[in-house]
């Protein structure tokens, strides 16, 4: 059997333009949080992951590097792991050699991306069986026919459950129940609930970084629907909102002004904001309710000890 093979299920992005039109019709306007990941946002993103406010992916690193002996003594060795949104395949380095999988099935929504990661990936892997897969995880998970049988563990770090709203969440949940079947494990990583000025602070950095990824949304409507707007016409906001337990990040308008595209034409309020994210937060008893109404029962959980980042082991019930 081959050691490495790529699968592309074509998945279908929307256009911005129809996206943007859609979100800007709207009464609060939006921008749905995925278009704020074009080459340029998943640079800024990457960018964020180093700031210091920004604690959930050293945290969690951290977390894998400690937990993986413990977590592979509870999975067992030899499953097929996979991961959707696996991007450069950072996380899943850190539990490979503990866990010992059969076979993984990184999946990521950009072939070119998933493809230089995967060649990379098994020249430091060499006994480690691959099989990329190009899909849109928010709508499914296909798995690749060369994946070989055996028991599944869907590995899903980094908080990214949180970017769902929570019917959303439990829906992405439940696929990935029905992905790893009755056998199946589920290892994902969740941010928690916390002091509110540090998610403040998570969110709004003292470098400006997260204010310049919220900013690419009008770097894009500029560049790429030759919208007629100044980049320092919005400014960045993002607060936590304790009655929805959520992180919002919004595009505020400094001033009233009008968008226009293909033949729309929107007005903004001074202070009117396009909401761009949200960004959920779980006390791990909410988490672990949620799984179980998709079907996980828990088999373990560990959050750090200053209660930053949580990460839970599920099986399927
Ligand atoms: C990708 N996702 C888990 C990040 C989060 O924390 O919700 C996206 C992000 N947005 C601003 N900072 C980070």
């Amino acid at each position: 059997m081959e050691n490495v093979t790529y699968s592309d299920y074509k998945p279908k992005t929307g256009s911005f333009r129809d996206a943007v039109i859609n979100g800007l019709s709207s009464d609060q306007k939006f921008i749905p949080a995925k278009y704020l990941y074009n080459e340029r946002g998943s640079r800024l993103f990457d960018k964020i992951c180093e700031q210091p406010e920004y604690y959930p992916p050293s945290v969690e690193r951290r977390m894998l590097a400690q937990l993986k002996e413990e977590i592979a003594s509870l999975t067992g060795t030899g499953r097929i792991l996979l991961e959707p949104g696996a991007g450069n395949a950072a996380k899943v380095r850190l539990i490979l050699d503990a866990l010992r999988p059969a076979a993984f099935v990184p999946m990521d929504i950009s072939f070119d991306y998933l493809k230089s990661a995967t060649r990379k990936l098994v020249k430091e892997y060499p006994w480690l069986p691959v099989h990329a897969a190009c899909v849109d995880y928010t709508h499914s998970l296909p798995i690749p026919e060369q994946v070989p049988a055996g028991p599944r563990l869907l590995f899903f770090p980094g908080s990214s459950l949180g970017n769902f709203d929570p019917q959303e969440a439990g829906d992405f949940l439940a696929m990935a129940r029905d992905t790893v079947r009755e056998d199946g494990m589920l290892l994902i990583g969740v941010d928690t609930k916390k002091n509110e000025s540090l998610l403040n602070a998570a969110y709004n950095d003292a470098a400006g970084v997260t204010a310049e990824f919220n900013l690419n949304l009008v770097h894009r409507m500029r560049n790429e629907l030759d919208v007629d707007c100044n980049l320092d016409s919005f400014e960045h906001q993002a607060f936590y909102n304790a009655d929805a337990g959520r992180i919002e990040m919004h595009l505020v308008s400094k001033r009233k002004q009008e968008l226009r595209i293909n033949g729309h034409r929107f007005s903004l309020d001074a202070g009117e904001s396009l909401h761009t994210e949200n960004s959920y937060k779980y006390l791990p008893e909410e988490f672990i309710s949620l799984a179980s109404s998709s079907g996980f029962q828990e088999i373990k959980h560990w959050v750090d000890s200053d209660g930053l980042f949580a990460i839970y082991l599920f099986e399927s019930c």
